[in-house]
């Protein structure tokens, strides 16, 4: 049954603020990157419609000591309503701004308290959550969602914060990995909700044989801040409570490597491609 005009206005006027009303106003969307490769952030991120449109706002930061401190920062300086957090080898098919909306509304039905959206993520059951376009491993990942679902982490290719929630990345957290898994973690730990939705982006990235030291740094940081929440899944890999995790995930990567970067394909393609062979640019 189609709800009268009566009836919204009075449902609204029930509803503290929820962001996806009236949701044509695209300048409450900002979008933040921390960039460190000019060329790959106008290949990707800076080529997306909804960017070179300026259908949202923008902010750049060059020059962060830490994912954290920059993306705090952004956040500061910014007045947006949601924050998008996105890698700038992130690509964002036309129309994604609308999808976000949509999506945004999709979860105000179901908690008006949300603080995350992420297009992937893992599920409480330990599963892919979301699909987007991965370059490192050739091809889509995860698959379409119906409606938002619970996440215990997010990628950090994406990360959508309602800044009203009063959720921040950690500071401490002391380089460029698992800011997501905290986050997600910091949102769950004051009752806010974290969830994957359909918001397919590409994420255009280079293959790496192996995670590096600084990624190490991070994993220490998380596995002793969330000890008692462990396991937690993410999307590289588990954060668990034995201490060689973390060693024997770095063995399986070195052994896979080979297959692995035989999938994988070439990030310096345009990302159109990639996302029209994912039905993603539209007619
Ligand atoms: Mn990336």
């Amino acid at each position: 049954m189609v709800a009268s005009i009566q009836d919204t206005d009075q449902r609204v006027t029930k509803v503290p603020s929820p962001v996806a009303v009236n949701g044509t106003a695209n300048k409450k969307i900002c979008v933040v990157v921390v960039s460190n490769d000019e060329q790959i952030l106008a290949r990707n991120l800076l080529s997306s419609n909804m960017i070179r449109d300026d259908l949202v706002d923008l902010r750049v930061i060059t020059g962060a000591q830490s994912a954290s401190i920059g993306y705090n920062k952004a956040l500061d300086e910014s007045q947006a309503e949601i924050v998008v957090f996105a890698h700038q080898d992130v690509y964002f098919p036309p129309g994604w701004e609308r999808c976000l909306l949509d999506a945004i509304g999709e979860v105000e039905r179901i908690d008006l308290n949300w603080a995350l959206i992420a297009p992937i993520g893992i599920s409480n059951s330990g599963e892919l959550s979301g699909e987007v376009w991965s370059t490192s491993q050739g091809g889509k990942i995860g698959c379409k969602l119906d409606g938002p679902e619970v996440v215990q982490s997010v990628d950090e290719l994406l990360i959508v914060l309602r800044r009203d929630s009063g959720i921040r990345f950690d500071n401490a957290l002391p380089t460029f990995h698992l800011y997501g898994t905290d986050i997600v973690q910091s949102a769950l730990s004051q009752n806010m909700g974290a969830f994957a939705c359909q918001l397919p982006v590409v994420h255009n990235d280079r293959f790496h044989e192996n995670l590096g030291p600084d990624f190490g740094l991070d994993y220490r940081f998380v596995r002793l801040k969330w000890l008692e929440k462990l396991p937690i899944r993410t999307t590289v890999l588990q954060v668990t409570r034995a201490g060689p995790g973390l060693f024997f995930y770095r063995l399986r990567a070195w052994w896979s490597r080979g297959k692995r970067g035989a999938i994988s394909a070439n990030s310096n393609a345009d990302p159109r491609t990639f996302s029209a062979s994912c039905g993603w640019e539209g007619n």
